[in-house]
Order: structure tokens, then sequence, then C-alpha cells
């Protein structure tokens, strides 16, 4: 069933055997490799062996089993993280099933559109969000006893799992990722860059249902033979510096919003083992990553990954960090700046074969192997790449995306408002947040207070406007079309 190397050389060169599971391979293999009493997890409820893990991969592969699930079909998962998250995003790819994890932090609006694209047979819900889920389709209860069901005998190009990822318009996408995939991102970044070893403790504050956390808390984890910490916790500072002392990680995987609300704590200790950090999401400011050193004696990487690739391609590493840039390649990924010379692609063996049931979307980011990521880069003298910001409107918030249109479209709901545009705003960490510019109907009052909380209502609180303000009109082309460069200078 295992993956094999064909030698030593870089990049890593991998063979797959025809019949490849990930997740009998993540499991069985760390088994077979006499893993069976390490400790895989520690969540808010206990630790759990990999033998336990593999006990309940094998209960949830059981259960999809015997509520009818098929090969091939779609279990969503909208779950916390706790052991359940990779017991059963492991469980349904062991019997075959499509595993697709969403952001926890979505409206009931959200997720039917990702059920009704998706054709969920099952979901699997955290209690805390089971009122957001609808209650027609099966509920899969992890039974003691179920009888086992067989490994399915997927190939490395089977989808194995999808990841939803939001566009600047229309509902967000599918990226389908294969069996082969978490392997490949445990390989060239996990291993060779982030060089995760058997005693390391991982605490990613980004959570499993992000390709980020995924990488970091569940394939690099159990590939290398690691531990991680899950909480179902937000990460706050506070909960940040709870984990950082009773677990002591020696691996830390942030955003870039998280890392300077953590500086901004006087009393805010990292774990006494804290070896490295790792950032991404959004560009780490090169002053965040300065002051992190100096505090605390160690760096953080910051390196650029996606959905579409699954985890990191282009990154800092470990005793060649540059702040203020995304690093080099991560070897076995090739990138190329296109365009006017300015636009990443990269082409990599954890790339996305397409979005589900969206192919316009598809042709117009994926062309022979090469996946446009739609960010802007220079390449420094040193041969260090430089982030330039986005060639769409996208916004990354605190490491999530944003759409602007969305936003807008939410404020224009308000019966006071009679236009708007919203446009990304540095804030005094030079990390962007959502600002609004807005246009009152002749006589309506309404304050800024207000209007954040009736967007906040409306969509997933993360994405309301920070800032409000209220203007006379916007500026517009002679054929009416918003000058957003315009307000984003203001
Ligand atoms: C932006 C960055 C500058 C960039 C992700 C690590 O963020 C992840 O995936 P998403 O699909 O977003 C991808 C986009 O986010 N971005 C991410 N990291 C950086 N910009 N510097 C960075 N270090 O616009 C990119 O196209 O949400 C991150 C691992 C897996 C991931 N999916």
């Amino acid at each position: 069933m295992g993956w094999s190397e064909v030698d030593e050389g870089a990049p890593p060169r991998v063979v797959f055997p025809r019949a490849y599971n990930a997740a009998a391979d993540l499991i069985d293999r760390a088994i077979e490799r006499g893993w069976g009493a390490r400790t895989a997890y520690l969540d808010d409820r206990g630790a759990y062996t990999y033998a336990d893990l593999a006990a309940r991969v094998e209960r949830a592969a059981a259960a999809f089993a015997a509520l009818g699930v098929q090969p091939e079909q779609r279990v969503l998962l909208a779950m916390l993280d706790t052991i359940d998250f990779p017991a059963a995003f492991l469980g349904a790819i062991r019997m075959g099933a499509v595993a697709v994890p969403v952001n926890t932090l979505l409206t009931a609006h959200d997720y039917a559109g990702m059920i009704a694209d998706s054709r969920a047979r099952v979901i699997v819900a955290s209690d805390p969000l089971r009122e957001k889920l609808p209650g027609s389709l099966p509920v899969a209860t992890i039974h003691q006893q179920a009888t086992a069901a067989p490994i399915f005998a997927s190939t490395p190009d089977d989808a194995a799992f999808w990841l939803y990822s939001s566009g600047s318009t229309g509902a967000p996408k599918g990226a389908v990722h294969l069996h082969a995939h978490l392997m490949w991102t445990a390989i060239l970044y996990g291993r060779e860059i982030l060089g995760v070893k058997p005693d390391d403790v991982i605490y990613s504050a980004a959570k499993l249902f992000f390709a980020y956390g995924l990488g970091n808390a569940l394939t690099f984890t159990l590939s290398a033979g690691a531990s991680a910490v899950l909480t179902a916790e937000r990460p706050t500072p506070a909960v940040v510096a709870r984990i950082m002392k009773t677990h002591e990680p020696t691996i830390f995987c942030g955003v870039p919003t998280l890392f300077a609300a953590l500086l901004a704590d006087p009393s805010f200790q990292v774990s006494p083992k804290l070896r490295v950090s790792i950032s991404a999401g959004e560009a780490l400011p090169a002053h965040v990553g300065r002051a992190w050193r100096e505090r605390f004696g160690t760096d953080i990487l910051d390196g650029i990954g996606s959905t579409e690739m699954l985890h990191i391609f282009l990154s800092n590493r470990h005793g060649d960090v540059k702040y203020g840039t995304s690093g080099k390649p991560v070897p076995g990924y090739e990138l190329a700046l296109r365009g006017s010379g300015d636009e990443l692609w990269v082409r990599g063996p954890s790339a996305c074969t397409s979005y589900w049931n969206q192919r316009e979307r598809s042709l117009a980011t994926f062309e022979g192997g090469w996946t446009r990521t739609g960010d802007r880069y220079s390449i420094d003298d040193d041969g260090y790449y430089v982030y330039g910001g986005r060639a769409d409107d996208m916004l990354k918030v605190g490491g999530i995306w944003v759409s602007p249109f969305e936003v807008e479209s939410a404020l224009a709901a308000h019966a006071a408002v009679l236009e708007c545009a919203v446009v990304g705003h540095a804030d005094a960490d030079q990390l962007i947040k959502p600002k609004a510019f807005v246009v009152l109907k002749p006589g309506a009052h309404v304050s800024a207070e207000e209007l954040k909380s009736f967007v906040k209502e409306r969509l997933a609180p993360y994405k309301y406007p920070r800032w409000i303000d209220f203007v006379g009109e916007l500026p517009k082309t002679a054929t009416g079309k918003i000058q957003r460069f315009k307000l984003r200078a203001s």
C-alpha cells in the first residue's frame, strides 16, 4: 500500500503503487512502524495514541458504510478541532468516500450552498454547529460495534477530499484533491522544509478545515509519528497562551494577525520547547517577524500556500529567513512569473485537478499542470520572492478569504444605504481588513456601529467592515465603474 522513494535526490522523487489509499497509508503505516503507543493527538478532553486513532478511523469508516455511503460519494464535515475530525476525515477516505471539510465559521446559507453543490450523502457536524445544518440528511453516529468496512482500493489519482475556496464572485468552489496529494505535501514541505520529527508536538492555531491546518495537524503530524494539539476553541491569545504552557509545543503554526495579537500582549510567553513557528494565509509583515525573533529567540518561517496547491510551495526556511519576503520555491514545485512579469503561477504534484462542476472557473485557473495563484510577486536581488498584492479584488483577513463584493451586497441590503464600496485597508500592524465607503439615501441616518452589526448578522462575522466612511459619492469612471484604486489610496 505504501509509497517509496526512488532516490534521496532533491527534489524528492516518490512513486505511489497503483493501489493506494491515503488514509490507510497514514494510519496503517504508523501502526506497522510501531508507533501504536505514541501520542497522536491531545484535544480538549484527553490524549489519544496512534492505536486509539486507528480504532476511531475504522469505526468512522464502518459507520459511513452502515449509513449506505458508497465510494466516491461525498461526506461533508462541519467539525471543530477534536479527535473526531481526523477520525471522520480519514474514516471517509478509508472507505472510498470523498471527505469535504468545511469552514466552521459560516452561515446556514453558506452551508446549504456547499451541501447542494457537493451532493453530500452524509453530514458529520460537531454539536455546536448542528443548528446551522439541515436535518433532512442522515445523522452519522459513530457506533462502537459497527462492523469493519474494507479499505477502498483507490488509486493515487482518485479524489479523496475537496476543499471549498471563495472567489470574488459566485459561490465557493470545491477544489478536488487526490489520494496522493496529502503525502506529497508531507514530503515536500512537512519533511523537507519544516523538518517535522517524531518527538515534535505541533500546535496549529489554523484549524483542520483549512488546507493549512490540515497539513500541519493531520498530514505532517501523522506521517512523521509526531503529536498534534487540537482545541475546539477559537485561537484567541488567551487560548494560545494556555496551550503554550500546558502542552509545550515544539512547532507553532499561525497567521500574521495572530502573531501580531500575541506580540501585543506583554505577558504572553511561548512554549519553553518552541523551536520554530510558521506563518501563512497572508503576508507576514517584516516588523512582526523581527519582533517575534527578538522577543522569543526563534524564527517564524513565512510561506505561501493555497487551497488549490494544498500547502506551502514558496517559503523561508531554517537558517535562511528574510523577513518581508516569502522566501524561495519549495523544491518539487516550479514557479513562473507570467503576464506582465509579476503574476505568480505554480506547478507541482499536490495541485487540485479542478473546481468541482465549475468548468469556466477551472479553465481560468488551471493550464497544463500550472495553477494561477492570483498573486503578484517580484524577485529581489538575492532571489527571495516579495509579495506584491492580489491581482484581483479578494482580501485576506486573518488568513481567510473575504470577497469585497459579498460585503457590499450585505451592506446594500440595509434600507439606509444607497450605494457602497469595500476595499482592503491596512491596520496598525500593516494587516489588511475590510473598509467600507457608504453613500446614504437622501435623508437617511444610520450609525457605523449599526451597519457593522447588520453585516455581522448576515455574513460570517469575520467579514464585517472594521471601518465605515460615510461619503457624499463614490469615485467613478465615465462608464460608472467604481474606482477602487482611489478608495484604496484614501
Ligand atoms: C494568500 C499569502 C502572502 C495568497 C494556505 C498555507 O492561505 C492558504 O490558502 P487559501 O486558498 O489562500 C491562498 C492565498 O492566500 N497567501 C497565503 N499565504 C501567503 N500571501 N504571503 C503568504 N505567506 O493570496 C494566496 O494565493 O486560503 C496557506 C497552506 C495552505 C493554504 N491553503
